[in-house]
């Protein structure tokens, strides 16, 4: 996979190269990260990449023709890649779209900044994406986001080729909490059926514990997700007992 980054500040991807998987990722190839700067497209004397709003207002917005160069400048590189915008106005990026992104050769990931960027520019990309509703002072930390995510799909790019499929999301529900020693924590213990050597118990607890976590911090994910019906067995023993928790309270003076 090769991630192609058109920017205004190229020496910010270089924080991706300080260390960790992804520094591994780049040196045995399994990715590569390039940047080309959209100055470098500018065509006037001040190499000018933003103007005033059409209709006024405050803020500048970045001009389409040095980002059309540069985006067809990477398309002629990259023919086979997959174009993207970063904006708060696109689709989300969660798990399921990085699986797919994953499945390119290749991705042009172009950054706004200042207060946007001229809408036409959505004409000449593939898609939108947005890492979430809030609102960043640019593209940047969204496409190194997408980066991450992304790279560490790739085959090659995580030691343990199962990992990337275990840990949240992947299911669909929240991670199995993680111990290792001591097995006593400043009074806090491991649970004892970790340390039971009973695989299949261990296996059917992990889950368990996903489905509970799952319900208590984020019960919109388990709209998604398709579930057993030993899950669904666990999920309504749930329910029976918070039906009887509030009965026994309603029936308290
Ligand atoms: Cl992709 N860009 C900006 N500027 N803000 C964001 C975003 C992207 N995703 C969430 N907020």
């Amino acid at each position: 996979m090769t991630f192609t980054v058109l920017t205004l500040f190229p020496e910010m991807f270089s924080a991706l190269l300080l260390g960790g998987i992804i520094k591994r990722a780049v040196e045995s190839k399994c990715i590569a990260i390039e940047t080309v700067d959209i100055r470098d497209f500018a065509t006037n004397r001040h190499r000018t990449v933003d103007d005033r709003p059409y209709g006024g207002g405050c803020g500048m917005v970045m001009k389409p023709e040095p980002l059309a160069r540069a985006i067809r400048h990477a398309k002629q590189k990259h023919p086979e890649a997959r174009t993207v915008l970063l904006t708060p106005q696109g689709r989300l990026f969660d798990q399921r779209v990085a699986r797919r992104v994953a499945q390119y050769t290749g991705l042009v990931l172009i950054c706004g900044r200042y207060e946007g960027v001229d809408e036409r520019v959505s004409l000449l990309v593939d898609e939108e994406l947005s890492i979430g509703d809030y609102v960043l002072t640019g593209g940047e930390i969204a496409a190194m986001v997408v980066i991450d995510v992304v790279s560490r799909l790739i085959p090659g790019v995580l030691g343990n080729v199962r990992s990337a499929d275990e840990e949240s999301f992947s299911s669909g529900l929240l991670e199995y909490p993680q111990y290792t020693r001591p097995r006593s924590f400043e009074g806090a213990q491991v649970p004892d059926i970790l340390l039971s050597g009973n695989h299949l118990a261990i296996k059917q607890w992990r889950r368990r514990v996903s489905l509970a976590r799952t319900l208590a911090k984020r019960p919109d994910l388990l709209f998604r997700e398709s579930l057993t019906p030993e899950d669904i067995e666990f999920l309504k023993k749930i329910h029976r007992d918070i039906e009887a928790i509030i009965e026994r309270h309603m029936q308290a003076p």
